[in-house]
């Protein structure tokens, strides 16, 4: 056959093949994928291969590969499957997935079929991975937590299904101009979703506002909501296909369509803009992601999103409970509910309402039936990001919600009476409502007392749940509260993101590995092989010019491959301390612009993250970072020695390309403050080493990866809490510090902004004044970790041994081994993986 595409596309319009059969599923025949994506080109594109552009191979090659995935999706998702298992319900309202190509390729062992496949027609694979968009239905962790759950849950066949909120646009893109960060709207579905299927035909109502109504039905009270307002939920689907394509669920989001497409009377009376007005308000539901903030959510809108995804997903699974089960009081036997934080936990009473109202399932069997059905994932402590509505608003909006929370409370407060008769203090803090300073629902107990099992994503991160937040829930229900560390999919951060450093690892411990991560433990005896050693050191180099070459592009800074690559990637906050690590930066500089002519060491500090769009403070130090970075690259008297790069626009595609290249990984949060972490993670399975505090899961990796190969510094959790009761003084810190007095002093006198010399005064002044994340306490502290850093730098074989025995010794924080343990202790779901 003649292999020139025109001939190939011919021989494909005379033999179309549209659908791969179940002869075709798992064949890695890239002659066969070829004309697969030929035939999507042509039928679905509706492009030759001549005019086709990058994005049209990108569509062409998506469909072809969706195309794969689907004979198996619909075999686990028909009717008469079998007895269908307990399935999983993840409720998140951000999903941050990124590119999904290679995901899918990977999971179906096609990656290098399509390679070769798209090679014959003369397009190049990876040319075509870079033009799929981000999807970035996400803020930071939470989100990404959520994508690495969706893809471990179909690799050990949980049946599951991800419900979220289909935002027609993500999180914002970030430009800098000068410097600051300027926020610009992202339009990911702009040229369409090629692994959606769009499905009108399941929509939901959901109602707003209205009254409630009390009518009697035979004999009794019956509650009867009547909105005010109603939206359609409308369903696009998303398969998730698993670790060797063996499983596939659905990632369902949630549109929001007005019910009536226009106000005909409004057009007819000349007002075309008035027409569309009430379409416009209610499909502004799912418009756009919400930003996290350092300011409660206060805004109506985002309440909206919540009760409206929430709903759908709740009509959709009891639409389906019964149909396949016939009634409601088996719910807990087959579904189990994930709420993953507070987001979603108004779908606590609202499936209280669904059994009450709509089923006539008398209180105490429904309340019963919700606690076994749902449970509840924290991911912070912060008291800001502790969500509360409103009572007010919650009273307009949900009014019939807002009885059952009501009656809810009522009970709760009985029975913790009964527990704990005359402690007022306890029956306050338990309360649903808060009455401190205008009245509101605090969503975090609404989901602690709705849920059977409450869970943090870090060892200290749950046993600080126990000590503060739900200290006095804790107590009334001792067993509620476990520990689910977080994890990562080794699919996507090891295999994909880094495939020079997964050939090295499977030579070394052969291709078992990619289905059991904690086989990276027969690495440990090989910690000290020169020649291991010598492997990963060129393919770490590889990866770091790799990233250079980024950098130059985006920054137009020309960085030394060779030089050690410190990386801070995570969104801006205070809590996270990259203030702390830009006043070591001046410290070094400061250290070098007085011994120029010492043997300093190359080193590259490289930052990436969002700050909020009204967290001024965040947007401050980004504007730091990089007057940092202006001020440093271009001194002649640091002749390149020293660098700094903010990396705009970090997203996950961004991060993929830095983990592979980085040496150093900055995890230095105030302990106590960050969750777990699961960049932290990524960055030590891909060989990088952690400078960080005991916070999160750093302890865990600590354990793990041992003392001697993680550079710990600061203060404890504990100390954190002694200090600030004790009264932190900054002043005195700062003081007993000379090396960050000049830093402070430098910063704060312009040396870093001679455009606007008073620009740090007030940043620099608020510090001194109140240190709230105790970055001068631990200044120090750092300072010498980083000079440990250093000092192992210098050896080598001593780095990469520690290097080694990170890759080897953190197998544990695969997010399957999260997810196995989310199964067995919390859903009681059997996994595939497990059955005979
Ligand atoms: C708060 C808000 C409040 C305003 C509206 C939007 C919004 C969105 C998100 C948040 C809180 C985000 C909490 C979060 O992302 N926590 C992170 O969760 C990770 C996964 O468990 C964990 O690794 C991080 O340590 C933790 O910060």
């Amino acid at each position: 056959m003649n292999d020139t595409p025109t001939a190939l596309a011919a021989d494909v319009a005379r033999r179309p093949v549209r659908k791969a059969g179940s002869e075709a599923s798992g064949t890695t025949d890239a002659t066969k994928l070829r004309q697969e994506i030929l035939a999507e080109l042509t039928y679905s594109v509706g492009r030759s291969p001549e005019t086709a552009s990058t994005r049209d191979w990108f569509v062409a090659t998506a469909l072809a590969v969706r195309d794969r995935i689907v004979d198996r999706w619909l075999l686990e998702h028909a009717p008469d499957h079998a007895r269908p298992r307990k399935r999983v319900y993840y409720l998140s309202l951000e999903f941050l997935i990124g590119r999904l190509l290679f995901d899918a390729l990977h999971n179906l062992g096609l990656t290098d079929a399509a390679r070769e496949a798209l090679a014959g027609l003369g397009v190049e694979l990876d040319r075509v991975r870079e033009a799929e968009p981000d999807a970035a239905l996400g803020n930071g962790g939470l989100g990404r937590l959520a994508a690495c759950f969706m893809d471990s849950m179909a690799s050990v066949g949980v049946p599951a299904f991800g419900y979220g909120i289909r935002y027609d646009h993500g999180l914002f893109r970030q430009g800098m101009r000068d410097g600051w960060q300027q926020e610009y709207p992202e339009d990911w579905l702009s040229f369409g979703n090629p692994w959606e299927f769009a499905h009108p035909e399941i929509d939901y109502a959901i109602g707003f506002g209205g009254y409630v109504e009390q009518i009697n039905s035979g004999g009794r009270a019956k509650h009867v909501w009547r909105p005010a307002e109603k939206v359609d939920a409308v369903a696009f689907d998303i398969p998730v296909v698993g670790w060797r394509g063996k499983h596939v669920n659905t990632l369902r989001l949630w549109s929001a369509r007005a019910p009536d497409p226009l106000s005909l009377a409004a057009f007819n009376r000349g007002d075309y803009v008035g027409a569309l007005a009430d379409r416009v308000r209610v499909e502004s539901i799912s418009k756009v992601l919400y930003p996290s903030d350092e300011t409660p959510a206060g805004q109506e809108l985002r309440l909206r999103q919540e009760y409206f995804f929430a709903s759908a997903s709740l009509q959709d699974l009891v639409r389906r409970h019964l149909e396949e089960h016939g009634d409601l009081g088996s719910l807990p036997d087959h579904v189990a509910i994930q709420l993953n934080d507070t987001h979603p936990a108004i779908a606590i009473p609202e499936l209280m309402r669904i059994l009450i109202d709509l089923h006539d399932v008398p209180w105490a069997e429904a309340w019963l039936i919700t606690v076994g059905t749902f449970s509840y994932t924290n991911h912070t402590l912060l008291p800001e990001a502790l969500e509360s509505w409103p009572l007010p608003l919650m009273e307009r909006l949900l009014p019939r919600h807002m009885q059952i929370i009501y009656m809810i409370n009522a009970l709760e407060l009985e029975t913790a009476r009964g527990k704990r008769p005359g402690d007022d203090g306890l029956l306050s803090s338990v309360s649903l409502i808060d009455e401190n300073g205008g009245r509101r629902v605090r969503m975090g107990v609404l989901a602690f007392i709705g849920s059977h099992k409450v869970n943090g994503v870090s060892a200290l991160h749950t046993d600080l749940m126990k000590q503060t937040v739900f200290r006095d829930l804790h107590a009334l229900h001792p067993d509620r509260i476990v520990n689910k560390t977080n994890g990562i999919t080794f699919r996507r951060w090891l295999a994909q993101a880094n495939p020079r450093l997964t050939k090295i690892l499977i030579e070394a411990v052969g291709p078992e590995l990619l289905d059991d991560p904690e086989r990276l433990e027969l690495l440990l005896p090989m910690a000290d092989d020169a020649g291991l050693h010598d492997a990963l050191l060129n393919a770490r180099r590889e990866n770091k010019v790799a990233l250079a070459k980024i950098i130059a592009e985006r920054n137009d800074v020309w960085v030394d491959p060779d030089a050690l690559f410190d990386v801070q990637i995570k969104r801006i906050h205070e809590y996270k301390r990259q203030l702390l690590n830009i006043l070591e930066t001046v410290a070094v500089y400061n250290a070098i612009r007085a011994q120029p002519m010492r043997a300093w060491m190359p080193r590259v500090k490289i930052f990436a993250g969002k700050a909020a769009a009204s967290y001024h403070q965040a947007k401050l130090i980004i504007k730091l970072a990089n007057d940092v970075a202006r001020i440093v690259n271009s001194d002649p008297t640091v002749r390149g020695l020293l660098k700094v790069a903010f990396l705009p626009n970090y997203n996950v595609s961004l991060a993929e390309a830095i983990i592979p290249a980085a040496d150093l990984s900055e995890q230095i949060s105030t302990a106590g403050t960050e969750a777990s972490g699961t960049g932290n993670m990524k960055l030590a399975l891909n060989g990088a080493l952690t400078i960080g505090t005991l916070d999160g899961a750093n302890v865990e990796i600590r354990e793990r990866v041992g003392d001697d190969n993680i550079f710990i510094f600061g203060l404890t959790a504990q100390e954190v809490q002694a200090r600030k009761q004790r009264g932190f003084n900054a002043h005195a810190a700062v003081e007993a510090s000379p090396t960050l007095r000049e830093v402070l002093d430098s910063i704060r006198n312009g040396v870093f902004s001679p455009d606007d010399p008073s620009r740090y005064r007030g940043l620099i002044d608020g510090l001194l004044d109140n240190d709230v994340f105790l970055v001068t306490a631990d200044f120090d502290a750092y300072f010498d970790a980083q000079r440990s850093v250093y000092r192992l730098w210098r050896d080598k074989s001593a780095w990469m041994s520690a290097s080694v025995k990170n890759t080897a010794q953190v197998g544990w924080f695969s997010s399957d081994r999260t997810i196995l343990e989310y199964a067995k202790e919390i859903w009681n779901v059997q996994p595939s993986s497990d059955l005979a």
